[in-house]
C-alpha cells in the first residue's frame, strides 16, 4: 500500500487523531493544519489541532478558519494512537509536541522538505510538492473527501505563502492548476492577499524602515543582514510574530544574492532567516548552524549574538558551493 493510502486510512481508522505543525507556524503550516482540522470534522473524525509553544498565531494569519478549533499544545493527548504532523522537517521543529509525536503509536508526517529524514512511521514526503498544502489536498482526494469553501480557503493560503505568490522559483505548473480548484470555491482572493502580505500595523512599518536602515550589505559577498532585537520589539511594541514578512522587505536587495534577518525571539533565543535568489543552498548552510530548510528558504536558532553570527554566516556563504 502507498504511503498516501496508509495515511488515509490511519486518519479514518476510529480516535482522535493527534495533529500538529511546526512552531512559528507560516501560512502552509498552518494552512495545511486548519484545513485537515475542517476536513476531519466535516467527516465526523475526531482531531485535535495544535503546535508548540508559543501557542500564539501572527496577526496576518488571524482570518484563517479553524483557528478558534485548535487548542493549546498541553491539550493534545499524550500518547495518541494515530498523530498527524504538517509541514515540518524534522521532529525538532515540533517542539514542545515533539515528546508527544515521539510517543504516538502511528506517526504520519505529511512533508516537502527535501532534507526531511522521514521519522514517521508512514511518511508522504513530497520535495516536488511546492507546499504541504497541496500533499494535504491529495490526502483529501484520497480519502473521497470534498472540499468546502474554508477548506479551499486554508489551502489557498498554503499555495500562495510557500510559492510566494507564485512568484518563487518553486513553483511548478500543478500550483497553478490547484490554485485554479480551490478558486471556484468563490475565495476572496484580493482580501486574502491584503491580509497575508500587505498589512501591517503602523508600528511595524516603522520598526521595518529602522531595521532596514541600518542593514548590512557585503556587495562582494552579495550579501545582506537585517536584525531586529528584543529591546526592538519592546520599544516599537511590535509582536515577534508581526515580524514574519522583514524577511521579503530585506530580500528586495539588487546587489544582494542571500538575504538574512536575525531575530531575537523572546526565551529561544536568535532565529534566523534565510533566502537565496542564486545558486547559493541556504538549506545546507542553515544545516551546518543546526537548522534547516529549503534550497533557497532557509532557517536556525542560535544562541550566539547578532554581530557573531553574521560574521559566521557569512565565512560559510564564502564557502558554500
Ligand atoms: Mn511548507
Amino acid at each position: 500500500m502507498g504511503e498516501l493510502a496508509r495515511a488515509a486510512e490511519l486518519v479514518t481508522a476510529g480516535g482522535t487523531v493527534a495533529m500538529a505543525c511546526h512552531v512559528h507556524p507560516d501560512g502552509d503550516a498552518l494552512g495545511s493544519l486548519l484545513a485537515m482540522r475542517l476536513l476531519c470534522e466535516e467527516h465526523g473524525v475526531d482531531a485535535v489541532a495544535s503546535w508548540g509553544e508559543p501557542f500564539t498565531v501572527a496577526p496576518h494569519y488571524r482570518f484563517l478558519p479553524g483557528l478558534d478549533r485548535t487548542v493549546p499544545p498541553h491539550q493534545v493527548p499524550v500518547a495518541p494512537d494515530v498523530m498527524v504532523v504538517f509541514d515540518c522537517s524534522s521532529l525538532d521543529r515540533l517542539g514542545s509536541l515533539a515528546d508527544v509525536a515521539r510517543k504516538a503509536r502511528e506517526l504520519v508526517v505529511l512533508d516537502h522538505h527535501d532534507d526531511n529524514p522521514r521519522y514517521g512511521t508512514v511518511n508522504v514526503v513530497v520535495p516536488d510538492a511546492a507546499a504541504t498544502a497541496v500533499i494535504v489536498r491529495r490526502l483529501a482526494e484520497e480519502l473521497g473527501w470534498r472540499l468546502t469553501h474554508d477548506v479551499a480557503k486554508c489551502l489557498y493560503v498554503g499555495l500562495i505563502t510557500d510559492t510566494g505568490r507564485f512568484q518563487y522559483v518553486h513553483t511548478p505548473e500543478a500550483v497553478f492548476h490547484l490554485a485554479e480548484e480551490l478558486a471556484t470555491y468563490d475565495l476572496p482572493i484580493a482580501e486574502i492577499t491584503r491580509e497575508l502580505f500587505e498589512k501591517h500595523r503602523f508600528a511595524y512599518v516603522q520598526l521595518a524602515a529602522m531595521a532596514l536602515s541600518r542593514a548590512e550589505l557585503d556587495p562582494g559577498l552579495r550579501f545582506i543582514a537585517a536584525w531586529v532585537t528584543a529591546e526592538d520589539l519592546a520599544r516599537y511594541d511590535v509582536a515577534y510574530e508581526e515580524t514574519e514578512g522583514l524577511i521579503d522587505l530585506v530580500r528586495r536587495t539588487a546587489e544582494a544574492d542571500v538575504s538574512c534577518v536575525l531575530k531575537e525571539a523572546p526565551g529561544e533565543g536568535l532565529r534566523v532567516s534565510l533566502r537565496s535568489i542564486a545558486g547559493t543552498d541556504v538549506g545546507s548552510v542553515a544545516r551546518r548552524f543546526g537548522g534547516g530548510g529549503h534550497r533557497h528558504m532557509a532557517g536556525f536558532v542560535t544562541n550566539h549574538s547578532i554581530p557573531e553570527t553574521i560574521e559566521r554566516l557569512k565565512a560559510s556563504i564564502a564557502a558554500a558551493p
